[in-house]
């Protein structure tokens, strides 16, 4: 698996916000399925043993497809499974520290709330970033949106250093404003895995963005 994002544009996540653990492995299918380029374990508030247990059922299922597996928060589990790699918040320490786990060949991403956040992101060398939340979101709580119009300056500042995945309340109904805004990758976590038909809703989403 390699390190290169360079034509990922839809950034899907198995949440355990809103799947149930036993349902990881057909989420994760029916996303794939749909286009998903990359996919994410996020399981806030979960034992590290079992968020362990969950990433090994998925690593097979998105090796079968080819698609990177990240998962969030933990580069330690990262590392002890095999994943492709890990995304990492503000306060989840230094690409350095995570590096240094997960070693060189391992994907390390960032959330980033501001234009000066996401350049600092770039500047320490993180593979992709997260932008966002562009809207509020009940996926992550308590935060006010951003809005769209940072986002023009900060892909054309940064994009050419690395993928710039916008994040935060996007849905398919949204997803042309946040195309027209400038964004060019996506990430969508409630508005797919809350759809009746999770491969349909992900190719909708994945047409909308164009691309490969
Ligand atoms: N991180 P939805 S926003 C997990 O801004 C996450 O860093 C964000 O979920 C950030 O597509 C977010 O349901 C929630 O809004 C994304």
């Amino acid at each position: 698996m390699s390190r290169d994002l360079s034509d990922a544009r839809l950034y899907a996540i198995v949440d355990l916000g809103y799947t149930a653990a036993a349902d990881l492995e057909e989420v994760a299918r029916a996303l794939i399925g749909g286009g998903a380029d990359i996919v994410q374990l996020r399981a806030k508030g979960h034992e590290a043993g079992d968020i362990e247990s969950m990433a090994r059922r998925l690593l097979p299922v998105c090796r079968e497809a080819g698609v990177p597996f990240i998962i969030n928060d933990h580069p330690q589990i990262a590392r002890r499974i095999g994943a492709d790699g890990v995304h990492l918040g503000q306060d989840d320490g230094s690409l350095a520290e995570a590096r240094a786990v997960v070693g060189a060949d391992a994907i390390v991403g960032r959330s980033t709330h501001s234009p000066g956040q996401a350049a600092a992101a770039v500047a320490e060398g993180f593979d992709y970033i997260g932008f966002g939340p562009l809207f509020p979101t009940p996926t992550k709580l308590g935060r006010p949106g951003i809005g769209l119009d940072d986002i023009a300056a900060v892909r054309q500042d940064l994009a050419c250093r690395l993928p710039v995945f916008c994040i935060g309340g996007i849905r398919r109904a949204n997803l042309p404003d946040v195309l027209a805004a400038g964004a060019r990758r996506v990430v969508i976590v409630s508005d797919l895995l809350s759809a009746p038909d999770i491969t349909a809703a992900t190719a909708q989403a994945r047409e909308l963005l164009g691309g490969d």
